[in-house]
């Protein structure tokens, strides 16, 4: 098969060129991709440690996620929620039985699934706890990303996200993250709601402390809040279960779900939640043109399927304890610790080791793909199907360049 390849050197020009520079990526032009492995434009064969900030937990171009979507596409691929399609309704019921919630509402990106959790809570708490219109406060922590729209990056810790793009919607209230004591002093007769990841990724893989979870489930309940957890990047697989909170044998009122949920070829998001929370939503009151797409659902249905049929979760379980114990036997000055759980690992570097970019440069000319965050810290989330061969072959890639 012959294809017209253009030069990765032109293909950055006219990125650069054309679009909007509010990105800083790793200068590797990608045109191919199967599994864990991706190639560039000029034939280089790379390992993908990203996965897509975990949006192709399922490996790159899944063959029964491909062959959904193309079925799906020969057949009717949008409707809009003006009317009803064949997908929704089995997407919904096959969800709520994986989960145990009562409803699913669709979306398509993280951040409008964050969206539609923080209207839910306030809708309940104004419906249902009694809370005054306009009044309620919802809980948030220092370090978290919930994406990028102009109300969540309102709340967000981070100078850069905020800078320049005020004025910012009222009613959050930022906590320091794995401090109950604090959580349990912000509660009001006003609290809506607390919305946390289990662990934090653009945070640099932190986790809170054992019980913290656990703690925030207890005072909700007391003082009658809800609990949302942002299971966007935590979920579906990636910390060795469905969702992270698994992890503290808790169960949240709200389930905020993306990323691989789409198996790596659709956008689509949304909130698992109970009668209680989602009967606040009566029609007009939210919604999206594409979200329940037929396309997006009949992708979504199978990403599902794959990610428990195929033992990932499982592989994400066993292959990241090995993965960790690995990363941890490195001797290297240059490491000051190693932290994560199932196969979603953080490494953070010494301030003397010089920044963690340099690094992922250095495993990208090694043929393995990373992204830094932070100034120091790199973190390792390759797809859940990946073996232990290829994480050895990887090691034998970290070493040398952390070594
Ligand atoms: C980017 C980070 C990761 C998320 C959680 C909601 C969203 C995200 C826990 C919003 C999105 C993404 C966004 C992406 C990079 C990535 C990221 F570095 F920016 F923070 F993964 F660590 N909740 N995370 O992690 O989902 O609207 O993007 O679908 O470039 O902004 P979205």
């Amino acid at each position: 098969m012959v294809t017209e390849v253009a030069a990765t050197a032109d293909l950055i020009e006219l990125e650069d060129r054309y679009g909007a520079h509010n990105y800083h990526p790793l200068d590797v032009v990608i045109n191919r991709a199967s599994g864990v492995w991706v190639w560039d434009v000029e034939g280089n064969k790379y390992l993908d440690f990203l996965a897509a900030y975990s949006a192709v937990n399922q490996g790159h171009c899944h063959p029964r996620i491909v062959a959904a979507l193309k079925a799906q596409a020969d057949r009717v691929t949008l409707t809009s929620r003006a009317f009803r399609n064949d997908q929704l309704g089995p997407l919904c019921a096959e969800l709520c039985g994986l989960t145990g919630y009562a409803r699913f509402l669709p979306m398509n990106t993280g951040a409008e699934a964050v969206e539609t959790a923080i209207k839910a809570a306030r809708k309940w708490a104004h419906t249902v706890k009694g809370v005054a219109e306009d009044r309620g406060e919802i809980l948030v922590f220092a370090g978290n990303f919930h994406g990028r729209t102009t109300t969540i990056v309102g709340f967000s810790s981070e100078e850069q996200y905020r800078k320049g793009f005020g004025p910012f919607t009222p009613g959050f209230r930022l906590l320091p993250y794995g401090d109950l004591g604090a959580v349990e002093r912000a509660i009001s007769p006003e609290t809506v709601a607390v919305l946390v990841e289990p662990i934090q990724g653009e945070g640099g893989i932190v986790s809170p402390p054992a019980g913290f979870l656990r703690g925030l489930r207890e005072l909700a309940t007391a003082n009658r809040f809800l609990l949302a957890v942002d299971e966007i990047q935590s979920g579906l697989g990636r910390t060795g279960k469905m969702f992270c909170f698994e992890h503290e044998r808790i169960r949240p009122d709200i389930v905020v779900i993306g990323k691989a949920l789409g198996g790596g070829c659709m956008p689509i998001s949304g909130i698992l939640a109970d009668d209680e929370v989602m009967d606040v939503f009566a029609p007009g009151d939210h919604g999206s043109t594409f979200g329940g797409n037929p396309l997006a659902c009949a992708v979504a249905r199978t990403a599902l399927q794959v990610l428990v049929e195929e033992g990932m979760i499982a592989n994400s379980a066993r292959l990241g304890d090995y993965f960790l114990d690995r990363l941890r036997s490195l001797r290297s000055a240059k490491i000051k610790e190693v932290r994560g759980r199932g196969l979603w690992i953080g490494v953070e570097l010494t301030p003397a080791a010089g920044g963690a970019r340099q690094f992922c440069e250095a495993l990208q000319r090694q043929g393995l793909l990373c992204k830094e965050t932070h100034v120091n810290i790199i973190r390792f989330a390759p797809p859940l199907v990946i073996t232990r061969e290829e994480i050895d072959w990887a090691m034998e890639r970290i070493g040398k360049v952390l070594g």
